[in-house]
């Protein structure tokens, strides 16, 4: 049986070309390139979905989860590094900090005006650079990822929105790990908008740091993320631990759960069974997943070894929570493994659907 759900897809993504990351000062080989959307679509196509064409929102469905700062610095940031003549002198063929707004230098940082300040306020990490089509390609992620939360409130019970660039880990007002707009962040305000409570349960290798910032006191967006216990050594290094669980309206709408590198199927699909579970005990009326399927065994970027029967037993579990369900795509840098694990996850997911 071929999947039942629509794959939300826009050519766009190839506009970004990260060029590479800036990894302990020195630029290595970019992990998040355009031949990972590629992958996974040929992988879905292949199992016969159809695929559907991001539309276009207005900003305002950006406004709901960033800062109109950040919005500005992204559009504008490769075109003012460029006019500022910095890929000539002193070379640098991508937007990257070099001073940030670190907390203990103050607490009250100005917004520079220098293109090459602006970058130290709005991204917190050197992996993360801009060239010159990444605004657009982001902007592209983030359609996709509305178009796949109206198809879902046009009475689809799911669908998947093959997003690239990723997006979990952007905050309301900064941007960093390869991500540049919240792309699920977005398609949950949304949700939330026209249905009332919801859920992010985010399944990619990485703490979902963005998202919880974003919703952190919000009582209508539950967040959820299982990772690699950031304590361990592994990004977003300062976030994703346990006690981490909201503030304000928002207390206890956070949860948690990282687990040790080395995690497999059982307590990987028991952690993510933990997270459905709460969230449909939080009344949840719809579910976005962040699925990253970076922590497959395998995977370039992370310690898990989950195989493609534990994203089909996942899928499955978040799928019988029997919720209209947006599914968008965040890490997972195994090129020759990628799409087979989004269509495991997917495959699994529609059954859980089907027997809810
Ligand atoms: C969306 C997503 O999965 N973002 C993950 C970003 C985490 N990247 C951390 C990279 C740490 C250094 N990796 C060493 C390889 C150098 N190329
Ligand atoms: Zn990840």
């Amino acid at each position: 049986m071929p999947l039942g759900l629509p794959v939300v897809w826009s050519d766009r993504h190839r506009l970004h070309d990260p060029g590479g990351e800036v990894w302990v000062g020195v630029r290595t080989p970019a992990a998040e390139i355009p031949a990972r959307a590629e992958a996974i679509r040929d992988a879905l196509a292949a199992d016969g979905a159809r695929i559907a064409g991001a539309e276009g929102h207005p900003d305002e469905r950006l406004l709901a989860v960033h800062d109109a700062d950040l919005l500005d610095y992204l559009a504008r940031a490769w075109a003012d590094w460029e006019a500022a003549g910095l890929p000539d002198d002193p070379g640098q063929d991508r937007v990257v900090p070099y001073v940030f707004a670190h907390h203990g230098l103050t607490e009250t940082p100005a917004v520079p005006t220098a293109p090459w300040a602006r970058p130290g306020y709005f991204a917190y990490d050197t992996m993360t650079l801009v060239g010159p089509g990444t605004w657009d390609a982001a902007r592209a992620a983030v359609d996709a990822a509305l178009t796949a939360a109206d198809l879902v409130l046009a009475g689809a019970p799911a669908a998947y929105a093959c997003c690239r660039p990723p997006g979990h880990h952007v905050t309301r007002r900064a941007h960093g790990g390869s991500c540049y707009l919240n792309n699920a962040a977005a398609a949950a305000a949304l949700l939330r908008d026209e249905l009332g409570r919801v859920a992010v349960l985010d399944v990619d290798a990485h703490h979902g740091n963005g998202t919880q910032s974003i919703f952190w006191e919000d009582p209508d967006v539950l967040t959820g993320s299982v990772h690699v216990d950031p304590a361990a050594g592994w990004f977003p290094h300062y976030l994703g631990f346990a006690g981490e669980t909201g503030a304000g309206d928002g207390a206890g709408t956070n949860l948690n759960l990282p687990l040790a590198p080395g995690t497999g199927d059982a307590d990987w699909v028991e952690a993510v069974a933990r997270l459905a579970a709460w969230a449909r005990d939080g009344g949840v009326q719809a579910l976005v997943v962040a699925l990253g399927v970076d922590a497959a065994a395998g995977d370039p970027e992370s310690p898990l070894a989950v195989t493609p029967d534990g994203f089909r037993a996942a899928g499955r579990g978040l799928g019988a929570l029997g919720l209209p369900t947006v599914v968008v795509q965040e890490g997972g840098y195994d090129l020759d493994a990628l799409g087979g694990l989004v269509l495991e996850t997917l495959t699994g997911l529609e059954k859980g659907l089907a027997h809810a």
